[in-house]
């Protein structure tokens, strides 16, 4: 028996952009051990095609215990910590193969929504205890974040396993050139709140949303 592995998702670059916040932290915590369990990085391609099959095969390949998913939310000046996946596609900008998707469900065959089943609140918590901007967040888009979430949820639905996203805010390099300026964090600090995040959620006793977890939503 190894350590638990947790898998750690980030995107390429979209948008037009040339980093991506959430992959240069996920890439930055590969192969760390935090809090007894391994951490697996894994680049997502920002595209409704592409994303959810790399999901999958991330999924089937580290078996992870626990899953964390990041995504860039340019404009927000804190680490998100996303409640609901909503069974929505409305893509407001093309995605990297170009596609606009609009007004679609990401399964046509799934719930309304998903929870987070992350301890979301002790997360928050614990980020805002050690300094971080952390908060918890109703809306993970419409875009290809959102899909990616809701994915993971439907994919591990009843496993009785932590999954969940975290949107990050964008690099100071990225700020200047948003039109408006956007807030921004440091990469060592977007680093380690994700550390603290995950250590958190490997947490027994992160109970803060025990009565929806691992339920579907309330539909049907
Ligand atoms: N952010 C986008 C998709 C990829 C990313 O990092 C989003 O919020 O949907």
């Amino acid at each position: 028996m190894g350590a638990m592995n947790i898998l750690l998702t980030g995107f390429e670059p979209f948008g037009g952009d040339s980093v991506n916040p959430s992959w240069e932290v996920a890439r930055a915590l590969h192969g760390e051990v935090v809090a007894g369990g391994r951490v697996h990085a894994c680049c997502l391609p920002t595209t409704f095609d592409g994303a959810p099959a790399a999901l999958r095969e991330a999924l089937a390949r580290h078996e992870p215990g626990v899953v964390i998913a990041l995504g860039l939310a340019s404009g927000r000046a804190e680490v998100s910590i996303e409640r609901v996946a909503v069974n929505l596609i409305d893509a407001r900008i093309p995605d990297n193969a170009g596609h606009r998707p609009q007004d679609v469900p990401v399964r046509s065959d799934g719930p309304a929504a998903y929870f987070s089943t992350l301890p979301i609140k002790a997360m928050r918590d614990a980020l805002r205890a050690a300094g971080h901007p952390a908060g918890l967040s109703l809306s993970a888009g419409a875009f290809v974040c959102n899909q990616v979430f809701y994915e993971l949820q439907h994919q591990l639905a009843g496993q009785g396993r932590r999954s969940g996203f975290i949107h990050v805010p964008a690099l100071p390099q990225q700020a200047p050139l948003a039109q408006p300026v956007v807030p921004s964090m440091g990469l060592a600090a977007q680093v380690e709140a994700i550390r603290l995040a995950i250590a958190t959620a490997l947490q027994p006793d992160g109970t803060a949303h025990a009565s929806l977890r691992d339920e579907g939503a309330p539909t049907a």
